[in-house]
């Protein structure tokens, strides 16, 4: 027999298919609610069982209850509250009985709810009792302040059709079909691991050690739902952990997705994990240190202790009916030449560690991560999604007067980085984004902002995919450009800044195209320069004036510039 799920029964709350049927004929005359990425996440593990005992989103009473005392109004254990917050205009419209189509943001019918109470959670409340702190930085704390609705709705879910996904489908498994995965494999004691990390040697080292250690099969349970902003996106994970699942010893470990949308909630989150893996059948969960931590306060400390999330969930043993398996951290002892608890590291033996920020640095840089840290397919899979810099694209954003010579100097490096060769180069010169993507703009202040910020989004796309994007216009004005770079970093590219800074005098001596001429004249009106303002920008990555320089001359700096900041190797 599998372990008990949390309150002795699977919840699973899909309608049968008939009634389904006839639901979704119906829900066609209810108000339609579009779920947030973070609802659609919650609502999968509700009408699967997974958050079992759960049968809807919660109402006042449970909620207010689970804040202030980690139990539901019956006095079930539950430590985080499940909530489905809506807009005030939203709820406005609505009455406690009717009926709300809860749809994915391609319109598809998941569930129908019914509204048994409208009602407004108290933000603050639920953040000091839940994460213990009123503090925004914290991530889970930050989206109950600035991404959550301001009301709720509570009452029972009808499920009509599960969440769709097109990435993984064969390792996403529902509570019912691990279960039956487990039974089918004779698997009675199962330890369950959490991570929304890519795992490395200590990661399985800790996992086999656990699994030995309470004499259970082991099953890798990564979250792919919503994680912490800036973690490794789950795609790249996903191919990780199944190279790092042949590590094992066959027919020992499976691994399994976890559609959750993770709140950072340390202790609080320790104890939802266990009782989500409870109900998927797991008989043992790990958690080791700083589980589901969200990093550190505004004053740089950290919010909970690293072992707070151990000693909550062991504190209610006798509760969760799923068995903890604490770990210490996992180190590697040179001496020894594996890894091991640190509390286990004798005092002449000396142990090496590779932080997180040390990890992504070396990524970044494309230096040498050491076969005792991580194995060799992982560390190549994540190479894949974080090349060396010498391979991310860039955006080289000119800016300067008409006439100062952008193009002519972005024309000269566009010629000398396909001489180098290995990147794709694209110019956005000012004439030609004016031929091809703002033709029926002109020189006001809304056209040349909204010129502007096309190039920007054309070159953050060009950016992403890895390629160079050589832009040239004007863009006299401080904030579009500003906007411009935030687009560009966005997306994880370079982006430099060149001011072109040619003076004036120099640039209508020259007068290559007779346009100074004519706006002194009078005939071009908001000509830059003349009767239209330059802001000139404050801290470009490169300033180079061309009065005594030779366009192959600031060429070359460019390309220098670019080497030194390691988007190119000149070798
Ligand atoms: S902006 O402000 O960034 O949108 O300008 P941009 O797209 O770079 O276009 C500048 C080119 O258009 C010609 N031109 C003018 N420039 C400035 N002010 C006015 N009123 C104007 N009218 C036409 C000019 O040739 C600019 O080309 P470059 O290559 O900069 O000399």
């Amino acid at each position: 027999d599998l372990i008990a799920p949390h309150g002795g029964q699977l919840k699973i709350l899909y309608l049968p298919s008939a009634d389904a049927a006839e639901e979704k004929v119906r829900a066609v005359d209810y108000v339609s609610w579009d779920l947030t990425q973070r609802q659609l996440c919650d609502i999968e593990l509700l009408l699967n069982g997974g958050f079992s005992p759960l049968e809807g989103f919660l109402d006042r009473a449970d909620y207010e209850r689970v804040v202030e005392e980690m139990r539901l109004a019956d006095g079930t254990l539950w430590p985080i509250p499940i909530t489905l917050d809506v807009t005030r205009e939203f709820a406005e419209g609505l009455a406690v009985g009717d009926k709300v189509a809860l749809r994915d943001p391609e319109g598809l019918l998941i569930a129908v709810l019914d509204v048994a109470e409208i009602w407004e959670p108290d933000r603050r409340a639920e953040g000091l009792g839940v994460f213990g702190t009123d503090d925004a930085a914290h991530p889970g704390v930050h989206y109950l302040f600035h991404q959550a609705h301001p009301v709720c709705l509570g009452g029972r879910l009808h499920g009509l059709s599960e969440p769709v996904h097109y990435d993984f489908n064969h390792l996403r498994m529902t509570p019912e079909q691990l279960r039956e995965r487990f039974a089918k494999a004779g698997w009675r004691r199962v330890v369950a691991f959490q991570t929304r990390n890519p795992m490395h040697r200590a990661h399985v080292e800790l996992t086999f050690r656990a699994a030995k250690q309470v004499e259970a099969n082991l099953l890798i349970n990564p979250v792919v739902g919503m994680t912490k902003p800036g973690d490794v996106d789950h795609f790249s994970r996903v191919r990780c952990y199944e190279h790092v699942l042949k590590k094992y010893p066959e027919q020992t470990t499976m691994l399994s997705l976890l559609p959750l949308a993770m709140r950072m909630g340390g202790p609080r989150e320790a104890m939802w994990h266990a009782l989500i893996r409870k109900n998927h059948g797991c008989t043992h969960f790990i958690i080791g240190r700083d589980h589901a931590g969200p990093g550190s306060n505004s004053n740089g400390e950290s919010f909970y202790g690293p072992y707070e999330a151990q000693e909550l969930v062991e504190r209610y043993s006798d509760e969760i009916g799923i068995e903890v398996v604490p770990f210490r951290m996992m180190v590697y002892v040179k001496q020894r030449a594996e890894y091991a608890p640190v509390t286990e590291v004798h005092d002449d033996e000396s142990v090496l560690n590779i932080s997180g920020t040390e990890f992504r640095r070396r990524m970044r840089e494309g230096l040498e991560i050491p076969e005792w840290f991580g194995y060799r397919e992982v560390v190549e899979e994540l190479r894949r999604t974080y090349p060396p810099k010498s391979k991310q694209g860039f955006t080289i954003f000119f800016t300067g007067l008409s006439g100062s010579g952008k193009s002519t100097i972005a024309n000269a490096v566009m010629v000398k980085l396909m001489e180098l060769g290995g990147r794709r180069v694209t110019l956005l010169d000012g004439d030609l984004v004016r031929k091809h993507l703002s033709s029926e703009l002109g020189f006001s202040k809304e056209h040349r902002d909204l010129n502007i910020k096309r190039i920007g989004f054309v070159a953050g796309e060009i950016t992403k995919n890895g390629g160079v994007a050589l832009c040239a216009p004007i863009a006299p004005y401080t904030e579009t450009r500003r906007s411009v770079r935030q687009m560009v970093e966005e997306t994880g590219g370079g982006f430099l800044e060149i001011h072109i800074a040619t003076p004036l005098e120099e640039c209508e001596r020259r007068d290559r195209k007779g346009l100074y001429a004519k706006a002194r004249a009078g005939l071009i009106k908001n000509f830059t320069g003349i009767d239209d303002p330059y802001e000139v920008p404050e801290n470009p990555e490169l300033r180079i004036d061309t009065t005594d320089c030779t366009p192959d001359e600031a060429a070359q700096q460019i390309i220098l510039k670019l080497e030194h900041t390691g988007y190119i190797s000149l070798r």
